[in-house]
């Protein structure tokens, strides 16, 4: 019990440490990871890890709870605070079990649901086949314009009131442009006048919640029923998730006429008991400890910096003649289009990483080629802005990935561009005093 993890375990340790260095040395392009704090580095490895606490605050079905009741409401509080939501709940483990969550909070297996298409940025709970989503409920999709790679508002409408569904979700994880909250209410709304019934609108805002919260995005949460997210993407919290929503089901008197719980207890159920069992108490309170972070002044201007590092990015590769989808980008993230290069994914990807640049590949949308070697390589500057690179080291960084896609069967020039960016990150130390 006293020895300590490099003592004990030191193939962990190893792996650890070795981790830490990867990530002081490389560019973390990947645009769903950030850098968390030192302080909510320290709440995860606390000793709230070891409570069980099913239920929520001053409701348990277990013993000593006070403590981990003070964490959940700090957590839920601050929440309700930075988004102006009126009901979250903080337990979900990630965003998948959010978003199961949500789901089944208000629909039945088979129930219709409208989504992205998982090629045009969508996401894998958005309806993919090998998910539970589309495997227990119809989803349709609507998906990106041909001409600009953006999405045709009038077209979803189009779809929607074809489709018909019980529910409309906005949500994307590779969509480079701002999303109209608003636009998608008014479809709901018209989906709903149609056919009598009810049509929910759920976002699911997991890459752009930073934006959100800072303002610098248009705001799902007036407009929707229910929007979740994960914590720990541009919002730069621990893992996990949250689930915001109204206080009362707007559908109630439709769907649930004899029930008695309102929106926001339905959610909760879904939680616990209806998914997860015994919450993640340490995580809970970093995500409280993350949320008080974001409520501070300095979250606004990194969140502008995150959105002005991606711009900047975006113009370099495309002065670099690299091919950007739809043209540019108005968040965090871009989407590369490699068909002109008339290379795959997986060895950009690859490539990239030789060079310490770190990236995932990626659909892009209309792609020909399969998900395990798509077109496209998907990159988001959230991390490195939080690592203190602005604009001059964007552009330096774009350079560098235009090089390694000219120069990709040349590993003395991946070498080069490798140097290059290591002695970049020794500019900005990360966890500078940390052993591991
Ligand atoms: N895996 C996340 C991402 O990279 O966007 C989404 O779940």
């Amino acid at each position: 019990m006293l020895e300590n993890l490099k003592n004990f375990d030191p193939e962990v340790a190893d792996a650890v440490k070795n981790e830490l260095k990867r990530e002081r040395e490389g560019a973390e392009l990947i645009a769903s990871e950030n850098f968390v704090s030192r302080a909510v580095l320290e709440t995860m490895g606390t000793v709230l890890t070891n409570k069980y606490s099913e239920g929520y605050p001053n409701k348990r079905y277990y013993a000593g709870n006070e403590f981990i009741d003070i964490t959940e409401q700090l957590a839920i509080n601050r929440a309700k605070q930075l988004f102006g939501a009126e009901h979250v709940n903080v337990q979900p483990h990630a965003g998948s079990q959010a978003n199961m969550a949500a789901y089944m909070a208000i629909l039945n297996p088979g129930d219709k649901i409208l989504g992205m298409d998982l090629a045009h940025g969508g996401h894998l709970t958005h309806g993919s086949k090998v998910n539970f989503s589309g495997k227990l409920y119809k989803f349709s999709a609507y998906g990106v314009n041909p001409d600009n790679c953006m999405l045709d508002m009038d077209e979803v409408a189009r779809i929607a009131l074809e489709e018909k569904p019980k529910m409309l979700l906005a949500g994307f994880s590779a969509y480079p442009r701002e999303i109209d909250f608003a636009r998608f209410r008014k479809i709901a709304d018209e989906v709903s006048n149609v056919t009598g019934q009810g049509c929910y609108l759920m976002a699911d805002v997991a890459h752009i919640a930073g934006l959100i919260a800072a303002k610098i995005h248009s705001d799902p949460i007036p407009v929707c029923d229910i929007v979740t997210t994960t914590t720990h993407k541009t919002l730069r919290g621990p893992r996990g998730a949250i689930i915001m929503c109204k206080e009362e089901d707007r559908f109630k008197h439709i769907f649930d006429p004899d029930g008695k719980k309102n929106l926001a207890r339905k959610i909760d159920s879904a939680v616990f008991p209806g998914m997860q069992g015994g919450p993640l108490d340490h995580m809970i309170a970093a995500k409280a400890v993350a949320f008080k972070e974001a409520l501070q002044p300095d979250f606004v201007e990194y969140q502008k910096q995150v959105v002005k590092n991606a711009s900047m990015l975006a113009e370099t590769l495309m002065e670099n003649d690299v091919d950007v989808v739809s043209g540019g980008t108005d968040n965090h993230l871009i989407l590369i289009d490699l068909t002109k290069n008339n290379l795959g994914g997986k060895e950009v990807e690859l490539a990239l990483d030789k060079a310490h640049i770190f990236t995932n590949k990626n659909m892009i949308p209309f792609d020909k080629r399969s998900p395990f070697d798509p077109s496209g390589i998907r990159i988001g500057t959230p991390a490195l802005t939080t690592r203190g690179f602005k604009e001059d080291e964007m552009a330096i960084i774009g350079e560098s990935i235009a090089k390694v896609l000219r120069c990709i069967n040349d590993p003395s020039a991946i070498e080069e561009v490798r140097q290059e960016i290591l002695s970049l990150c020794k500019d900005f130390p990360l966890y500078p005093d940390m052993e591991y």
